[in-house]
């Protein structure tokens, strides 16, 4: 028996897992032990931050987000199929169906149960007949406010996608919906993740109006062209792993008084946001982008238990940047996820001065303080080619 099998999934979904039977079935999909699927996904950075998932549903977020893809913060990921194969449904196990992880070349960690059972739940037309050996790297550090789930999780759902030639079966729209999916399933900012055009940086992630019964939607967003010189880069203030895990943080979301607040004044947020991208509006796109770190980090700060990123460093850090930047009217916006690394987003002119802050703050908090700049707006990518492409560039500028 297959325990713990994702069952919370709309139809679409369903609809897609039995064409993928059909195919089998029909010999058009035929894995074999030591196939191999290849992908590379980039984290992302929430604008609008997701916080909180509705009580006893699978991953739907209480709120929609808006996130901007981080091209060159990326998760490699080679899936290898295992295992023995038989050629119909009615057979016993005989090698115990068991994935492994290998995670940043260390081949001892245990997989985690909920990574599991997305790769049982998505395999689950092949049930009993392949388990996947799973390698997957980082370019950056791992746990420390960077979305490494993002990337993970997209990355191994592009990959097994990739195993399974989805690309050969399925149609754009349904790989889209088919990637979204199962990678919202693993983590929920994944599915921001998981679109393939380096054109496409703002997606939206939709929260359900009918929380009992609704799934949500992920898109990708229009948006000026001007954006599209939005750069990027991160003040790692704090490479430790995290105390509490995100998946964690979010079960706690309802017990701050705030999160209510917060979670009702989200639908006009985006609204104002998608106005500020499709006007190319930076000052608005500051303002939300700015009262939203707050907004969640103050609900964070006022739960039980209490998750405060907002260190004595980063107060000071953030208070001075602001200030910098105004003093200088530097087109930046900075913003924080579950993590004490701080986030800039600015126009490429700006470099330079971001450089100088960055002498000024090591300065000022008397320590080194590494400064990533991302050089890519790579999207997802399927296959071996363009996985051995992208992981052959330099992806990261460190400590400018
Ligand atoms: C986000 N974060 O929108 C928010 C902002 C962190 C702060 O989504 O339980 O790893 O796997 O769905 O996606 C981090 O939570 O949580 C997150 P799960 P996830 O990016």
């Amino acid at each position: 028996m297959l325990q713990g099998l994702i069952k919370d999934f709309p139809i679409e979904l369903k609809n897609l897992q039995e064409k993928i039977l059909i195919l089998k079935r029909e010999g058009k999909i035929n894995i074999q032990n030591g196939d191999i699927g290849y992908a590379s996904a980039p984290s992302n950075i929430a604008l609008l931050k997701y916080w909180g998932k509705v009580e006893k549903r699978v991953q739907i977020p209480v709120n929609s987000s808006i996130s901007y893809t981080l091209g060159g913060f990326r998760s490699f990921t080679k899936v290898t199929a295992l295992g023995r194969f038989f050629p119909t449904e009615q057979v016993q196990t005989i090698n115990p169906f068991s994935n492994k992880l290998f995670l940043n070349g260390n081949l001892d960690n245990e997989i985690p149960a909920k990574m599991d059972s997305l790769i049982k739940s998505i395999l689950y037309p092949f049930a009993q007949e392949i388990s996947l050996k799973i390698e997957s790297k980082n370019n950056f550090p791992t746990a420390c406010g960077i979305a490494s789930s993002a990337s993970g999780y997209a990355a191994l759902v592009a990959a097994i996608a990739d195993l399974l030639q989805l690309r050969n079966h399925f149609s754009d729209a349904e790989l889209i919906l088919w990637l979204t999916e199962w990678a919202r399933l693993g983590s929920g900012s994944a599915t921001r993740s998981c679109f393939v055009s380096s054109e496409v940086s703002f997606i939206k992630w939709e929260s359900p109006l009918d929380y009992e019964n609704g799934y949500p939607v992920t898109s990708a967003l229009k948006s000026h062209t001007d954006w599209g010189q939005l750069q990027h880069c991160i003040f790692i203030l704090d490479s430790n792993k995290k105390e509490i895990l995100s998946s964690d943080g979010h079960k706690f979301a309802d017990t701050s008084p705030l999160q209510s607040i917060r979670v009702a004044g989200i639908p006009l947020r985006i609204e104002m946001m998608e106005k500020a991208l499709n006007e190319f509006d930076f000052l608005m796109m500051q303002m939300l982008v700015e009262e939203d770190a707050y907004s969640m980090h103050a609900v964070m700060c006022s739960g039980t238990p209490k998750v405060c990123y907002l260190t004595a460093d980063v107060v000071k850090f953030i208070s001075l940047f602001v200030k910098f930047r105004n003093q200088n009217k530097i087109k930046a916006i900075w913003t924080l996820d579950a993590g004490s690394n701080i986030h800039i987003l600015f126009m490429p002119n700006e470099l330079q001065r971001i450089k100088e802050f960055h002498k000024k703050i090591e300065d000022i908090l008397n320590s080194k303080i590494s400064l990533l700049v991302n050089q890519s707006k790579e999207g997802l990518v399927i296959g071996r080619d363009d996985y051995e492409k992208i992981a052959s560039q330099n992806l990261l500028l460190k400590n400018l």
